[in-house]
């Protein structure tokens, strides 16, 4: 029973420590992967009022205290039970070629019993199969910012050559010529390069029309968030559209992990000048090129857009430390501050008195850690720690005592012991 308590106490411990390794991995990279951005020289063109230079890439560190991404009023939802593409502008949907099944399905469903099904063969060839969603759905246009959601299944990882491409989401303007144009393209990308066989993860490409022609710039997602396979995920995008030049932002997070934050970017409808747009499209997609294996297929469910709601504070708890006894040590807090938001990553040390040794560190009881130092996770409640001393009982010194009678023959030594 005790081998069996220990057992699982060290599988606990070796979690807790797995998940702190993972997560210091993932805040070291947060701000580096948000601050990748091509460092694209973009001229000032004279004719345009609005300065192109600044593209920002700022860290997100300052968002991570608030829920962005929370729901408002609900304006349009696709959930493949109506068992056609109804729910979507335009039946059948559009662009599409080299496209296999483009429907309802009932392969597979994250609500219902049904998901839309996009399979189409981009072997040598490009193919494309969208669902789109506009104002002319009734949804009401001048929304000034929206948060697009939509559930994925991809049931096999995409690896490509070097002139493929994919992409799964995005957005055009539709203008008022008929035309329409695209803005910003959610793409897969492959870790590691393509035909490498590494794990897809998604890429932000966003254009920018100062010049007239379109250029794209992109950003990678954070390095520690691939895209899963045979496995539901949520993608989720808020767009603020740009009223005027470039003040539009798009953030975008994977599973409620903000993986994109692109701020003072251009975002339709109102930055191709002479080009009045009248609305924003979105899709959800199967387009590519190229890939392997040739035959993709993607579902989708559950796809929505709401105005945000009302944005959160996360809230933080108390950390709170004690000494089992209290003339056992001392301790500190290497992190600093006392209270933390669930998830944080909070670096104790305990240090032992002078006739003391550090046994362990407790929670309710449970050892949670048997390291002097070591890295708390906080929960999502408040939480106190104790960190526990054992009394060190010194060895008691001993001492040879040679005892021996002169001559040895001359008598005997008698030796009585008395303890003190
Ligand atoms: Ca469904």
């Amino acid at each position: 029973m005790n081998r069996l308590n220990r057992k699982g106490k060290g599988i606990q411990m070796l979690g807790i420590i797995l998940l702190g390794i993972l997560f210091s991995l993932f805040q070291s990279n947060l701000n580096d992967a948000l601050g990748i951005s091509e460092e694209k020289s973009i001229e000032n063109n004279p004719a345009d009022s609005v300065d192109f230079k600044t593209y920002a890439t700022e860290s997100t560190a300052n968002l991570a205290t608030t829920n962005m991404n929370v729901l408002g009023q609900r304006l349009w939802f696709g959930g493949a039970e109506t068992g056609n593409l109804s729910e979507w502008s335009g039946n059948p949907q559009m662009n599409s070629q080299n496209v296999l099944f483009s429907g309802s399905s009932a392969d597979r469903a994250l609500s219902g019993s049904r998901s839309f099904k996009l399979q189409a063969d981009m072997g040598g060839k490009m193919a494309s199969t969208q669902l789109y969603v506009w104002g002319a759905n009734g949804i009401p246009t001048n929304n000034p910012d929206a948060i697009y959601t939509a559930w994925f299944f991809i049931p096999e990882k995409i690896d490509m050559t070097g002139v493929s491409w994919y992409n799964i989401f995005q957005w055009k303007a539709r203008i008022s010529d008929g035309s329409s144009r695209k803005t910003a393209i959610v793409h897969i990308e492959v870790r590691g390069g393509k035909g490498s066989g590494g794990n897809n993860y998604l890429q932000l490409y966003w254009t920018d029309w100062s010049s007239g022609s379109s250029r794209d710039n992109r950003i990678p997602a954070l390095s520690q968030v691939d895209i899963p396979i045979g496995k539901w995920f949520k993608i989720q995008a808020r767009y603020w559209h740009s009223t005027s030049g470039n003040n539009g932002r798009i953030m975008m997070w994977q599973d409620d992990v903000l993986i994109f934050d692109q701020q003072n970017i251009p975002t339709y409808p109102n930055t191709i000048r002479g080009l009045p747009t009248t609305e924003l499209q979105w899709s959800v997609n199967n387009y590519g090129q190229n890939t392997i294996p040739s035959v993709t297929t993607v579902y989708i469910d559950d796809a929505s857009i709401h105005l945000p709601g009302e944005q959160q504070e996360i809230p933080t708890y108390t950390l709170s430390l004690q000494r089992n006894p209290s003339s056992g040590g001392t301790l500190e807090n290497l992190t600093g501050g006392s209270s933390y938001k669930q998830g944080d990553q909070v670096k104790l040390r305990a240090t032992p008195n002078s006739g003391f040794a550090f046994l362990n560190w407790s929670r309710n009881g449970q050892v949670i850690s048997t390291n002097p130092e070591f890295t708390f996770t906080m929960p999502g409640s408040n939480v106190t720690l104790v960190a526990n001393f054992e009394a060190v009982t010194t060895e008691p010194t001993t001492t040879s005592l040679q005892l021996g009678a002169s001559p040895s023959n001359g008598g005997k030594v008698r030796i009585k012991t008395r303890s003190n």
